[in-house]
């Protein structure tokens, strides 16, 4: 008997968090965008999944179901559409995410291309997570070990666990690089004039956990001792945080929890500490779902006073994807869409650091999947529209990389930061 307790006793423990914050008792809601209910909806802290064509969705428990229905908010219950048609999530091909990468996948397959192309890629550690995971980052470059005097960019992926798709689009950007270095000329020219860093996952534990318990999960693992788990990642940069309850949540049991301070979150700290280092000068993290490009600010609804080339560039972007497949990601300003954010991503590399900067919401189209989730055959249809788009932004990076003065500035920086502790490749 009392070895049954403990047992028990340990899958409670085990399942802690699921327990403690969801389970089977959630559904994807539809609610009508309107001016009328905005301001009321985002009183709500709900979680909310996509905008998309006039509606906004949102995973909803039985409590916002009650709230809603208080407030005389209607809403349509939508979650059958939102699984793949014929498998279960949990059964797609090849294990429990299919040909999405798991934690231990991208680690595989970062060192095997930094393997297969020493001389332009290597794998390296920018960090560890809260559950002691490393984030890589590929860098890719020519002359890949020096710090040499060129201009840089950064592509961020899965702040948020459940997005998997946002690992896969700068994977592959990466795998594109190094492979068509060697036969294609353009490919070359961008490789041998910028330093890109990729880093795809930042959130590895949050990604673990939607993988194997709760595929809505979106925050990291952080215990924040009171029965709920996770921060927001995309909260908890350092610009503007917190600067009111709209945009992020003090509410530890929030979607939207923005921890107990700016940068509590070491996955954060790590992209963080990597702009100490390095002189990026502009940044995509990418998201979804919603099929848009957001610029800066997040945080108001104001345009920033950069925001005519914040547009240019990202209306640049959405007419090079829309070529491809023919889908279209408007480019809008963050904040005057539905919802404000603080402590974002972009907020902070635009507000601290000065760059350009872009989330870019990845799609479901119904046109494609018909359903919420992503299906692995549409990972190579969403990177091969997104992929001239970012080689547009290495190559604005190179045309406006700025004269010798700043350069000086990125060795001193360089000089006075950590070491990045370089994995080098499995053999
Ligand atoms: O809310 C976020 O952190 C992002 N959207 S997501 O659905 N992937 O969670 C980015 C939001 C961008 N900023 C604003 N809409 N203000
Ligand atoms: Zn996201």
């Amino acid at each position: 008997m009392k070895n049954i307790l403990i047992v028990l006793s340990f899958i409670c423990f085990i399942l802690g968090p699921i327990d403690a914050q969801h389970s089977t008792d959630r559904e994807i809601i539809r609610i009508d965008k309107n001016q009328e209910n905005r301001e009321e909806l985002l009183e709500l802290n709900l979680d909310l999944l996509m905008e998309k064509e006039g509606n906004i969705y949102i995973v909803a428990s039985p409590n916002d179901l009650i709230a809603l229905d208080a407030k005389n908010i209607p809403y349509d219950i939508e979650s059958h559409k939102f699984y793949p048609r014929e498998q279960g999530v949990f059964t797609i091909q090849s294990g429990a995410n299919g040909d999405f990468h798991s934690y231990t996948e991208l680690e595989r397959d970062l060192m095997a291309l930094a393997d297969a192309y020493p001389d332009v890629a290597q794998v390296i550690d920018i960090g560890d997570s809260l559950e002691q995971r490393n984030i890589y980052a590929l860098r890719i470059s020519d002359n890949v070990g020096l710090q040499e005097n060129e201009a840089s960019v950064i592509f961020l992926g899965c702040h948020h666990a459940r997005e998997w798709i946002s690992v896969e689009v700068p994977y592959l950007l990466g795998k594109y690089l190094v492979e068509n270095y060697g036969t294609d000329a353009e490919v070359k020219r961008l490789v041998d004039n910028c330093d890109i860093w990729i880093v795809p996952l930042v959130n590895p534990d949050g990604l673990e956990y939607s993988i194997h318990f709760y595929r809505y999960w979106r925050k990291n693992m952080r215990n924040n001792e009171d029965g709920t788990y996770g921060v927001d990642l995309n909260r908890n940069y350092g610009y503007k945080w917190g600067w009111d309850n709209l945009g992020s949540s003090p509410n530890s049991a929030s979607e939207v929890y923005r921890g107990t301070g700016p940068f509590t979150e070491p996955e954060i700290q790590a992209v963080r500490d990597l702009f100490g280092q390095k002189n990026f000068q502009a940044l995509v993290s990418y998201h979804n779902y919603s099929q848009v490009i957001l610029y800066p600010w997040g945080f108001t609804e104001e345009a920033s006073d950069k925001e005519d080339i914040l547009f240019e560039i990202g209306d640049k972007m959405s007419q090079l994807m829309k070529s491809v497949n023919g889908r279209y990601y408007a480019a809008e300003r963050a904040g005057a869409g539905f919802y404000l954010t603080n402590g974002d991503t972009t907020d902070w590399s635009f507000g601290e650091h000065g760059i350009p900067s872009y989330t870019i919401e990845l799609p479901p189209d119904s046109r494609i999947t018909g359903e919420f989730f992503n299906a692995e055959s549409d990972i190579l249809p969403i990177f091969n529209e997104n992929l001239p788009a970012a080689l547009y932004l290495i190559d604005w990076c190179i045309q406006t990389y700025p004269s010798q003065s700043h350069t000086s500035q990125s060795h001193t920086r360089q000089q006075q930061g950590k070491s990045l502790r370089i994995r080098y490749p499995v053999t």
